[in-house]
């Protein structure tokens, strides 16, 4: 398989979630023209499939995109060219949940916690979804709050009664953020902590590793690959991470750890579909543009995996194995500081595609349209 092949195989998925309006806690700017339903956030997802050709799903978050009938959504979906991906659940935006879900001290808020989970399951069935994704806000702030063992048991429980009503063609991902909203202790900091939980699971749990989730200054693509040896990496949350969750473009941060993390994805063999790493963008445009905000991701993430497709592999473990510590690193350099863009161009104009994309969808009016249809937008659900 050429490069070429390797590339235009590749799928981005796109979060419902980075259409609706959004912003930080001191404000939320509303844009106009943003979607008012799920219905309308899928279409615009469709928006960035039709001009990238790469991003042909949409992960939903459950209640965010409520809706009565997910039956006609993911065919609603399927009409538009694209369809449903992982179901992310949300125990973060209720009162009960104060001190936590899954590993909540009261019995009653973690059946509350489960049964939600239950309910994402019954979302996935009906939208043929085979990702249900759990972020947890859970965790403590002050020493002594909690017994942080017992809510490692608890949360094991939790997930075990989650798990056990998924359907065989149906994975738990579990995300990990080393903090907040919980400050002194997160009950799933890290990439350890997840993986522990998943290998408990079962093989249909896998780690979801948030690029935004790290403390300054971590090897992201250590983690990366130590999860892949172990054949529990799931997904992956692009965004970038500039002071701590940022949830901006990526790629916009840090392009070169980018390419390291494609790069020990590529060595893998893990950019096939069959893989099982699902890469997704978890990201919210706050002053840009949505739907170009998007484009510029996937193509973000598009340059990065071309790079990584272009590191000489022989010539690397050649120099790898010589003790060559200065070929070996110029190697990937070499790859990495090559231009794309006009590979990439190409790849697009072979199928059937504008090669620039952001320019093509600029010039299609979509976004004047949907900002004479759409009166009174949606929030993206954050500060909802
Ligand atoms: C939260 O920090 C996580 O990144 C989750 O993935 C979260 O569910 C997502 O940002 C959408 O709410
Ligand atoms: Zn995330
Ligand atoms: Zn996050």
């Amino acid at each position: 398989m050429t490069h070429f092949d390797e590339l235009a195989r590749q799928t981005i998925e796109l979060p419902s979630w980075a259409f609706g309006n959004s912003g930080t806690r001191f404000k939320v700017f509303a844009q106009q023209g943003v979607p008012r339903n799920p219905y309308e956030k899928i279409a615009d997802a469709a928006q960035v499939h039709r001009y990238t050709g790469v991003a042909p799903r949409v992960s939903l978050h459950i209640p965010w995109d409520l809706v009565d009938d997910y039956d006609d959504l993911a065919a609603h979906a399927a009409g538009l060219g694209v369809s449903i991906g992982a179901i992310n659940s949300n125990v973060f935006q209720d009162d009960d949940y104060m001190l936590g879900s899954l590993t909540h001290p009261s019995a009653d808020v973690r059946k509350k916690a489960v049964a939600h989970h239950l309910q994402c399951i019954d979302v996935m069935r009906a939208t043929g979804s085979t990702d249900l994704k759990l972020w947890l806000p859970d965790g403590l702030n002050y020493p002594g709050q909690d017994s942080i063992r017992a809510r490692q048991d608890r949360l094991a429980d939790s997930l075990q009664e989650i798990y056990a009503a998924l359907d065989p063609q149906h994975r738990l991902i579990l995300e990990y953020k080393f903090f907040e909203p919980a400050f002194y202790s997160m009950d799933i900091p890290d990439w350890g902590t997840a993986l522990l939980h998943c290998l408990a699971l079962g093989d249909r749990a896998m780690v979801v590793l948030d690029t935004g989730h790290h403390a300054p200054g971590t090897n992201i693509e250590f983690i990366v690959a130590q999860l892949l040896r172990a054949g529990r990496l799931g997904a992956f949350d692009f965004n970038s991470r500039f002071y701590a969750d940022d949830d901006l473009m990526v790629g916009a941060a840090d392009p070169f750890q980018l390419f390291r993390i494609m790069h020990e994805i590529v060595q893998s063999g893990a950019l096939a579909p069959t893989s099982g790493v699902n890469f997704m963008l978890d990201q919210c445009h706050n002053i840009e543009p949505k739907i170009p905000g998007q484009i510029r991701s996937v193509m973000n993430v598009q340059e990065a995996t071309a790079k990584a497709l272009l590191v000489d592999a022989d010539a690397l473990v050649e120099a790898q194995t010589a003790g060559d510590v200065l070929g070996a690193h110029g190697v990937v350099m070499d790859a990495y500081n090559t231009d794309v863009r006009p590979l990439l161009a190409q790849l697009r104009e072979s199928q059937g595609l504008d090669p620039d994309p952001i320019a093509a969808y600029k010039a299609s009016g979509y976004a004047e349209k949907i900002v004479a249809e759409r009166v009174g937008g949606a929030q993206a659900g954050w500060g909802a």
